[in-house]
């Protein structure tokens, strides 16, 4: 009798163990956050850069990321974000390449309650409630930034008068409209400056080779005294182009650029490049904090700008803060 009494009891042992795996299995695989994630391209360098502080952050969240690339394409993104609702994700986060477009297919996450985080860039919309929140750059500050600094730069050369080229990113892309808006404001009712052209370089480093050629061959380059980049890979390809022309950068012709990838900034010091404005791509931490408060019932702020500055040819271009990601 004995024996059947202890067999019993290790047997209620062992399923009481077994049960409580089964449970804290379920509670983990339950508790298991996804995030889908559309990320817009591979156009930069900075989109590289972002998209490797998404991946590294919800690694380290211990997050599942489902991320879809949509090679510069919004249809690409929406069909992807159709999939995150789909397969039920727990929170939709991604960088819309273009502003506009975006209601019917956040509509449906909205009825999916599943909420969506905008992550570099924003939207238009008339529904404010159609995004959670938005974690990115201040583009308009941006290029208010830029403008500081020619205004600083022609103060600096005593210049009675500037002809600007401006080489622009994405069409109707959040950084395109804000960094010009911001710059425009800036120089406006400055009568040393006058903006010749402005082209579209798509933030690419090809596009801004070809927008090179095609304002050089157009002014030649004793017409032009500044060029404004919205991106980047846009300058480095302005540069390469310079170079083979044997136009001085840097000195025949101001370049001003945004991001701060660590090819420009070593442009800077090299002298070629006058202002490099920050743009970080390193959100990923700011998104996956959201994440974790969204699920955590916890309220999230709308807006959230990382702190940015520029480097300028006017810095001491030896200290070690002035570096590029
Ligand atoms: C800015 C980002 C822009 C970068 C470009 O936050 O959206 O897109 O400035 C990138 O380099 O292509």
């Amino acid at each position: 009798m004995k024996k059947v009494s202890a067999l019993l009891a290790v047997l209620m042992f062992l399923l009481m163990l077994t049960s409580c795996g089964v449970q804290k299995e379920d509670e983990s695989v339950h508790n298991a956050v996804v995030v889908g994630f559309s990320q817009l391209g591979a156009e930069s360098s900075w989109r590289i850069a972002n998209t490797a502080s998404m991946e590294e952050a919800a690694k380290a969240a211990g997050f599942g990321l489902m991320m879809e690339n949509a090679n510069q394409k919004q249809e690409k993104q929406i069909d992807a974000i159709r999939s995150f609702i789909a397969y039920q994700v727990d929170v939709i986060v991604f960088s819309p390449i273009v502003e506009n477009g975006w209601d019917n297919v956040l509509n449906e996450a909205k009825k999916a309650g599943i909420p969506v985080i905008l992550m570099d860039r924003m939207i238009e919309t008339n529904d404010e409630t159609l995004y959670t929140s938005y974690v990115g750059a201040d583009f308009y500050a941006e290029g208010k930034r830029a403008g500081e600094y020619l205004i600083r730069k022609a103060n600096a050369m005593g210049a009675e008068h500037m002809n600007i080229c401006e080489i622009c990113g994405t069409a109707d892309s959040t950084p395109m409209r804000d960094r010009q808006r911001g710059f425009m404001d800036v120089i406006r009712d400055d009568p040393r400056f006058t903006v010749i052209e402005s082209v579209d370089g798509d933030f690419l480093r090809s596009k801004g080779e070809e927008c090179a050629v095609q304002l050089l061959d157009k002014y030649g380059e004793d017409e032009i005294d500044v060029i404004y980049s919205h991106n980047d890979s846009m300058m480095l390809g302005v540069l390469d182009i310079l170079e083979k022309r044997n136009v001085n950068p840097g000195k025949d012709i101001i370049l001003i650029t945004v991001d701060g990838e660590k090819e420009a900034v070593d442009a800077l010091k090299a002298g070629k490049i006058n202002c490099v404005v920050q743009c970080t791509p390193k959100l990923g931490d700011a998104v996956m904090e959201l994440v974790r408060k969204l699920k955590k019932g916890e309220s999230i702020t709308k807006i959230t700008h990382p702190e940015e500055s520029a480097f300028t040819d006017f810095d001491d271009l030896q200290d070690p803060s002035v570096e590029g990601f």
